[in-house]
Order: C-alpha cells, then sequence, then structure tokens
C-alpha cells in the first residue's frame, strides 16, 4: 500500500491551481492507488484553530481527506508555521492525527522520521522562540477566540511579506539550506534512530543519502513547496517516486 508525504503547498484560495491539482489528486490518483497521507505543514498558507473562515473556505479538501480516513487510511498532519494549532478541529473534530514537531512511523518495516522542518535550523534563536510563542497555552486561547478574519487578515500581510523575502532568501541561500537539511539529519539519528527522515518547510527539494557514525544508511528528503510546481513524494514497494507535472504524470 502506498504513502503519500505532502507539504508546503500554501493554499489560499480553492481558486488557485494548486487547490484544483490537490483536489485531481485526490479524486483521480489517490483513488487509483490508495494509501496513508501524511501532511508535513503549510499545506494552507494560514490556517488558526477551528474558525469556520477556514473550515468553509477549504471544505473540498477536508471532505477528501474525510473520505480516505473513512476508506481506512491514515491521515497524519503535522502544524507548519501557517496552519497552527490544529488539535481542536483536526483532531478532536476529524479524528486525525496531529503532530507539532517531530513523529517516528513504521511503514514497510522502515522507520521514518517526519518533521515540519522548521525545527533544523536550531540556530535561528528569534524563530525558535517565535514558535514557541505561538504555540503557548496563552496563544492557543487567544488563536481560538479572535475571530477567523482577524487572522485571516494577519495572514494576509505576513504572508505576502514572508513570500518576498523567502523566495529572494531562498535563491540566494540555496547551498546553505541544502547544508542545513543534510547536516540535519545525521544530527537527528543520533536522537533515535530512523532509516528515512523527510521534512518540508525549507522549500528546497532535496534527498540524499549518508552514512551516520555508527555505520547506518540514512536517507533525507526534503519536499520543497508548490511555490515552484506541485510535488508529491509517493512511497510504495521500497521505492520513491516523485509526482510531479501539472497533473501528476
Ligand atoms: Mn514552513
Amino acid at each position: 500500500m502506498a504513502s503519500y508525504f505532502i507539504s508546503d503547498i500554501h493554499i489560499k484560495s480553492l481558486d488557485e491551481n494548486s487547490s484544483r491539482l490537490l483536489l485531481l489528486f485526490f479524486r483521480e490518483i489517490w483513488s487509483k492507488s490508495p494509501g496513508d497521507v501524511y501532511l508535513l505543514g503549510d499545506i494552507f498558507d494560514i490556517w488558526v484553530s477551528d474558525h469556520s473562515v477556514f473550515i468553509k473556505r477549504y471544505q473540498p479538501i477536508i471532505d477528501e481527506l474525510k473520505k480516505i480516513k473513512s476508506l481506512g487510511h491514515k491521515v497524519i498532519y503535522f502544524e507548519g508555521n501557517h496552519d497552527l494549532h490544529l488539535k481542536k478541529y483536526w483532531q478532536l473534530v476529524l479524528g486525525f492525527e496531529v503532530f507539532f514537531d517531530v513523529g517516528y512511523f513504521d511503514i514497510e518495516g522502515k522507520v521514518f522520521r517526519l518533521e515540519h522542518g522548521d525545527l533544523i535550523n536550531l540556530e535561528d534563536e528569534t524563530y525558535q522562540w517565535w514558535r514557541k510563542f505561538l504555540r503557548s497555552p496563552m496563544m492557543i486561547i487567544l488563536g481560538a477566540n479572535l475571530p477567523g478574519a482577524f487572522w485571516n487578515f494577519v495572514a494576509e500581510k505576513y504572508s505576502h511579506q514572508s513570500r518576498k523575502m523567502s523566495s529572494a532568501y531562498r535563491d540566494q541561500r540555496k547551498a546553505e539550506i541544502v547544508e542545513m537539511i543534510r547536516v540535519h539529519a545525521p544530527k537527528a539519528h543520533q536522537e533515535k534512530s530512523f532509516d528515512v527522515i523527510i521534512s518540508g518547510h525549507m522549500h528546497v527539494v532535496d534527498d540524499f543519502e549518508t552514512t551516520t557514525d555508527n555505520g547506518k544508511k540514512i536517507r533525507s528528503i526534503n519536499l520543497g513547496s508548490w511555490l515552484d510546481g506541485a510535488k508529491i513524494l509517493k512511497y510504495e514497494n521500497n521505492t520513491f517516486i516523485w509526482l510531479t507535472g501539472p497533473e501528476f504524470k
């Protein structure tokens, strides 16, 4: 059975091509080869708590994920830095498994370590402080109680700014970002052993193999983002396949 890894689509509305492609994936690609779906964060450009503004806007996507679960497959959702406080709706209402940092999964007998990827650069103390702050009990309460329209407004301002900065930043510093991902893998392996580590967030596709100090071969894959084209990683029978192109062909 297949496993699918998806991250960093940054969906803002259902009118976007990326939304159309995600729905097409669920309805036409997934249904021919069903399997578990791992969402590694930043699927939506903004999602906070259980606000109806987000539920209504993304209802068709939610319905597809519900269908996947009802057919007996897992839907696992890792929070990113754009989709926050997911527990209240995605776990308690929809019954999906929600993760905040790192998760380990047995897939076809191999151990997979999955994470959004925003813990890779631990030296960025300002970001790590911000990350903690956003998940503090006070912010979880505020997230649920301030109206969805407020978060929507904040997100629009914030993401316009961060999108501009991050694409320029990422172009200039691609080699440095790849290096960060590759240094992270063996370091993460010291915490707990795994065969494969998959992350997102960095918006740079990377796939490499390395050998740890104790001689174990590990593979590290970063999923990139959909800002430069739709991409989904499929794993089945010990093999990874990238589903890309306009219609995942
Ligand atoms: Mn991110």
